[in-house]
């Protein structure tokens, strides 16, 4: 991950590593030069990587946690595509249990070949990614489908890329109407899509630099994100500074690498008002209700709720209002009778 804690650690450390070389040309070279500033974050990675190796990894968390629950959540609480989710699931009233990952050792997901969070499990299927989850949930709850049916819809494609191969699902912004639906649907439809795919291709990319910006607020991340995330004792005080520092200076990176502004929070307000313009004088971009947009978007924002960067952006915008309607209707469960509604329209 690139937003979180997690990315710091695990293979990640190996990036932070590359990413220090690659300063050393930079503005931050100055800092990470410094043998009083070098020594400590080697040595913390010395040390967590030693004890990485040491772990046993024998924990078969599929067979733990898919008893009683329809659905099991595998996240980090604190990443934003994780909250995303996790707003969807609370909307729609779905039932689930989670399963909080260990960033460090991920002995929770040693059983999924798909190494990222979130995914969600139920005993025959696997749902790998925030928007297919969301699509494929979706689906199910208006069609009253299998999901190995709707997943046919969803197929993945292998890229590869010399040695590197990844899969990727098809349509995963498409909530598939069955009925098929009229032209005005349509185009709300194609809007609502759009706009999903903005939160998790550009808005989601304001956020870490935001919440890592300085090294107060990225102290404060990780205080936060070692309070509410699985890890042990030893880890807990590892990474509250190491990562705190490595953070910091993934945060510039990757300021660089999605053109964000100099000053990252101009972007984060930049492209908040964007999407204000999409909601426009309706309480929500769906209009009268929030449609998978709306949710998407409240649940990546709810990811960095209570930091300095989230003060900032209700002081600097006016997304207060939609953000506490959002909340509400989250909160309540709306989605239950959006989705009554649907199915009494598809029925007459
Ligand atoms: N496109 C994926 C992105 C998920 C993602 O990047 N997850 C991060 C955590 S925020 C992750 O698991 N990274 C791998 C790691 O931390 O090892 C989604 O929408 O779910």
């Amino acid at each position: 991950m690139i937003r979180n804690v997690a990315f710091v650690l695990g293979r990640q450390s190996k990036i932070f590593i590359r990413g220090a070389h690659r300063a050393a040309n930079s503005k931050q070279s100055r800092f990470l030069t410094h043998k009083s500033v070098q020594l400590p974050i080697l040595t913390a990675f010395g040390s967590y990587i030693v004890y990485r190796s040491t772990q046993a990894n024998t924990v078969d968390a599929a067979e733990d946690h898919q008893n009683e629950s329809k659905w099991t959540l595998y996240q980090y609480a604190t990443c934003p595509f994780c909250c995303k989710v996790r707003s969807f699931l609370d909307y729609y009233g779905v039932d689930y249990e989670i399963v909080e990952v260990n960033p460090v050792s991920r002995k929770e997901i040693k059983f999924s070949e798909y190494r990222k969070v979130p995914f969600l499990t139920s005993k025959e299927h696997q749902l790998n990614g925030s928007s297919l989850i969301c699509s494929v949930l979706k689906t199910q709850l208006i069609t009253e489908s299998e999901v190995s049916k709707i997943l046919t819809y969803y197929p993945i494609l292998e890229n590869e890329d010399g040695k590197k191969k990844s899969f990727d699902y098809q349509n995963i912004y498409n909530v598939m109407y069955e009925t098929g639906i009229g032209k005005e649907a349509h185009d709300k439809v194609r809007d609502e899509m759009k706009w999903r795919r903005w939160v998790d291709e550009v808005f989601v990319h304001t956020l870490s630099p935001n919440i890592y910006r300085t090294w107060g607020e990225s102290l404060q991340a990780m205080e936060y994100i070692t309070k509410v995330g699985n890890f042990s004792d030893f880890e807990r005080t590892l990474i509250y500074y190491s990562g705190a520092v490595a953070m910091y200076l993934i945060g510039k990176r990757l300021k660089h690498r999605h053109h964000l502004r100099n000053e990252v929070r101009e972007s984060l307000y930049e492209e908040t008002y964007r999407w204000l313009k999409a909601v426009g004088k309706n309480p929500y971009q769906g209009g009268d209700q929030p449609n998978m947009a709306d949710l998407n978007m409240y649940g990546v924002l709810s990811a960095i709720e209570g930091y300095d960067a989230f003060s900032d952006l209700l002081q600097n915008t006016n997304i207060g209002p939609w953000y506490q309607r959002m909340k509400t209707k989250v909160k309540n469960k709306d989605g239950i009778q959006e989705v009554q509604r649907l199915k009494a329209m598809s029925r007459n």
